[in-house]
């Protein structure tokens, strides 16, 4: 399965309103014409006084006139239509050829879980059980000891993918696995993905790929395909994929799996 995605968008637009001011200079030109005859022996006297004012008054329009500037910033994006997770096929790095117990590389781990050879006979699964077809040469196993054993990692996705796209809730995500055990023991794996925030906080709720029971193996050794699909969360900004193996059965922990997937696409 693959998602291709050229996301183009985040549009911006910037409106700035522009107030304008409006002097209005107002004159005033008086006359005044004053006549006297204080001596009426002499001839009418005419003094002209001309007075002029000038007021000055600063107003506002009453409806401002706004100037109006859009600016449109187009932003592009490539979300990888790889697997976003490290070594999810257990194909890069050791594996077990024998009963001890070999590191999942790329994945931090607590136990003895192990990376392991198909047709390891110290192991669980063979190439000939039902499984992926693309199942290459090894896959995690729960190992020869411990009830629960767990490797995780984490992924940043900010570092990738414009967060507003995110925000804008139009990243979703496709995460899949091959889950099983051996024979009718009820030992299983799951495998889990959270979204994290940039308060380092949980963010959405948790997807749970598994358990694939005995029952639902048919108690025949062999990987069942699981797969879940969903939104990535407002705020996601990082995950984290966990895969836990528990043990109900015997002394080994035989909960396997392989092919851990995960495709962001929009
Ligand atoms: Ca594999
Ligand atoms: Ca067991």
């Amino acid at each position: 399965m693959y998602f291709i995605s050229l996301a183009t968008l985040s549009t911006t637009t910037t409106t700035t309103t522009t107030t304008v001011f409006v002097a209005t200079i107002t004159a005033t030109e008086t006359t005044t014409v004053i006549t006297t005859s204080t001596t009426p022996t002499t001839a009418f006297t005419t003094d002209i006084t001309t007075s002029i004012s000038v007021s000055t008054t600063l107003s506002t329009i009453s409806t401002p006139s706004t100037a109006t500037v859009t600016r449109t910033t187009t932003t592009t994006t490539i979300i990888s239509k790889s697997n976003w997770l490290t070594n999810g096929d257990g194909e890069t790095g050791p594996c077990e050829s024998a009963g001890g117990s070999t590191p999942p590389t790329g994945w931090s781990y607590n136990g003895t879980i192990t990376q392991v050879y198909y047709n390891n006979t110290y192991a669980d699964q063979l190439s000939t059980n039902s499984g992926p077809n693309n199942r290459g040469n090894c896959y995690f196993y729960g190992g020869p000891s411990g009830s629960v054993t767990s490797m995780w990692q984490y992924v940043n996705m900010s570092n990738s993918i414009n967060p507003v796209l995110i925000d804008n809730q139009t990243v979703y995500f496709n995460f899949s696995a091959w889950l099983g055990g051996y024979g009718s023991q009820t030992d299983y794996a799951q495998v889990s993905l959270t979204f994290i925030n940039q308060a380092n906080q949980q963010g959405g709720s948790t997807t749970t790929l598994g358990p694939v029971t005995h029952t639902q193996r048919s108690d025949i050794t062999s990987l069942l395909f699981q797969q879940a699909t969903g939104l990535v969360p407002v705020g996601g900004r990082s995950l984290l994929v966990t895969v836990t193996i528990t043990r109900f059965s015997g002394t080994a922990n035989d909960g396997d799996v392989d092919n851990i997937a995960l495709y962001l696409y929009q």
